[in-house]
């Protein structure tokens, strides 16, 4: 039987009724906004059937192409149950090849969805049917991994019912999903950037910020200060590569303007899926006047941690609850990491209602604290575990504008922007696991410099085992069969990269033994050594990359072969 919407909400638990809030709103033929797609259930699996075409769309009253999903943008929310196998037909009916990868999900390799890596890719006007057993629970996405395809909205939820009933209750349950949006063609976006790295940083530093920091901090530190930016053949503005010059930046498919809105009633517990399906943005999420239960981290369960904001890096996810007591309206608040834009969603007690415009944050700049050890360094904490690398070599060449000598680890450290922010502001620090996992000795370490020469826009993850060094996508970082590797990531830019393996958990080392928890996409912050480890329990080429599109476009992509 195929089951409806309206069945399919009928049919969820009474703790899980996922309400919408807010109709479609209708451009040309196809609907905008989130949906639930229509699906076939028995016993044994969960069928989908997703049919891809380039349609035309308004947004914001602009027309536009993007990517629909059976005639919606984006595409509709897919719910798996851990047990049952997923089977999923991808019609593509456009004239270009393209893929879907599960994000976070474990599967067999040929069913990851990595065109070049895991299989031929769906080519223009033909099918491609997924497969694959589900062996997990909880909150991702899917999206292209073809070209820039996932710039033009490639993407949509996932989420996955628990087999085990879930450590907290809830009342209302809503994705939040988060994404950037340009007019322009992506292929133009990475020509811009590749011409001059700054294209779309409007937020350069004034001649009034130098006056300013000369009556702050005098003209000798200022010179000093000004002198080791040029040096470095870097702005300390460029916190992303793209800003909101170029960018709207998306709720379920929706601008600000069009005000997402989610309903709930005073006094009920909601959980909020937040997944970040940006090519490149990372977002700042508050509500003020809500503190938020941050509950699930990439998906996995974690012992609840209360927050007035946190971080989401590309391709993340967190899941919060939040309790609103006031008949009121909400700002779900998402200003980009650079502040240079945001996006917003009402919580409300009905529909109709805009939240009061959040005070917005001014620009960030990278201070050299920011940057680690290239200047003064950080307080040192040893919250990473047993974490160096082997060997910071003096120089990449070409491919790296910058070396850091001496990484240090900032796992309880925010990020770039909170360095005077008074409430609590979620750190990888504070991700503790619910379920325990077996702490097992790593037999061997790579070690995984992360490089790049903003100038000509070629970013590269180099690896090194301790024999070898390669960086190039056709030489493959190799692996034996469950055996325990310690990765040591290492920063060497001035950019934060989520570092994306696939296949395959990543365990986090952030001292919390056989709590630490697992994650699909780690966040490497500039100047920062970070430790995961993995248990390579699953064979074939897994595809590892920064999840920044246009940094994965241009070499941050290796392929881990298990064997
Ligand atoms: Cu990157």
């Amino acid at each position: 039987m195929l089951i409806t919407r309206r069945n399919f909400l009928k049919t969820t638990t009474s703790l899980a009724i996922l309400n919408l809030g807010y109709g479609y709103i209708p451009a040309y033929s196809v609907t905008r906004g989130f949906k639930i797609g229509e699906r076939k259930e028995t016993k044994d699996y969960i069928y989908y059937e997703l049919v891809i075409k380039k349609e035309s769309i308004k947004l914001n009253n602009k027309p536009t192409t993007a990517f629909t999903f059976n005639n919606n943008f984006p595409a509709p929310l897919i719910r798996l149950k851990e047990g049952k196998e997923a089977i999923i037909k991808i019609i593509n009916e456009t004239d270009e090849p393209t893929s879907i990868h599960w994000h976070g999900i474990i599967l067999p390799n040929e069913m990851d969805g990595v065109p070049g890596v895991t299989f031929a890719g769906i080519p223009p006007r033909s099918k491609f049917t997924y497969k694959f057993p589900v062996v997990q629970y909880g909150t991702y996405w899917y999206h292209s991994h073809t070209g820039l395809q996932e710039q033009l909205g490639h993407y949509g939820p996932l989420i996955i019912d628990p087999k085990e009933p879930e450590p907290f209750q809830y009342d209302r349950d809503y994705v939040v999903q988060l994404s950037d949006w340009t007019f322009e063609n992506p292929y133009d976006v990475l020509r811009h950037l590749k011409l001059w790295e700054g294209y779309y940083n409007y937020q350069k530093r004034t001649i009034s910020d130098f006056i300013n920091d000369v009556q702050a901090k005098g003209l000798n530190w200022t010179i000093k200060e000004r002198m080791m930016w040029a040096k470095m053949r870097m702005n300390p503005r460029d916190i992303a590569d793209i800003t909101s010059s170029t960018y709207i930046y998306l709720i379920n498919g929706l601008s600000k303007e069009e005000n997402p809105t989610f309903i709930f009633k005073p006094g009920e517990k909601i959980r909020l899926r937040f997944i970040n399906s940006s090519a490149t943005t990372y977002f700042d999420i508050r509500i003020p006047g809500l503190r938020m239960k941050v509950i699930q981290a990439d998906g996995q369960n974690i012992q609840p941690v209360e927050v007035d904001e946190f971080r989401i890096a590309v391709a993340e996810t967190y899941d919060v609850l939040i309790e609103p007591k006031e008949n009121q309206a909400y700002a779900i608040f998402a200003e980009t990491m650079d502040k240079s834009g945001y996006t917003m969603a009402t919580l409300a007690p009905k529909k109709g209602i805009k939240a009061i415009l959040p005070k917005r944050r001014s620009p960030v700049t990278r201070s050299m604290k920011a940057m680690g050890g290239m200047m003064k360094m950080n307080k040192e904490n040893n919250l990473c575990g047993n974490c160096e690398p082997m060997k910071i070599p003096d120089s990449f060449g070409v491919d790296a504008a910058m070396i850091q000598k001496k990484p240090i680890c900032r796992i309880n450290d925010p990020g770039v922007g909170f360095e005077n922010i008074k409430h609590k502001v979620l750190t990888y620090a504070d991700l503790k696991s619910i379920e325990p996992f077996k702490v097992r000795k790593p037999e061997r370490q790579i070690d995984i410099h992360l490089t790049g020469n903003m100038e000509r826009f070629i970013w590269k993850m180099y690896s090194y085992d301790g024999k070898e060094w390669s960086s190039e996508f056709h030489e493959l970082i190799k692996t034996r069969l469950n055996e325990r590797v310690r990765l040591v990531f290492i920063n060497h830019t001035m950019m934060d990269h989520p570092i994306h393996l696939h296949g395959m958990w990543m365990y986090l080392q952030n001292s919390n033994g056989e709590y630490n928890p697992r994650k699909h996409t780690i966040n490497i912050k500039p100047g920062e050594k970070l430790c995961v480890e993995i248990d390579n329990d699953a064979l074939g080429n897994w595809a590892f990359h920064c999840h920044i599109l246009y940094h994965m476009h241009t070499g941050m992509f290796r392929v881990l072969k298990v064997c």
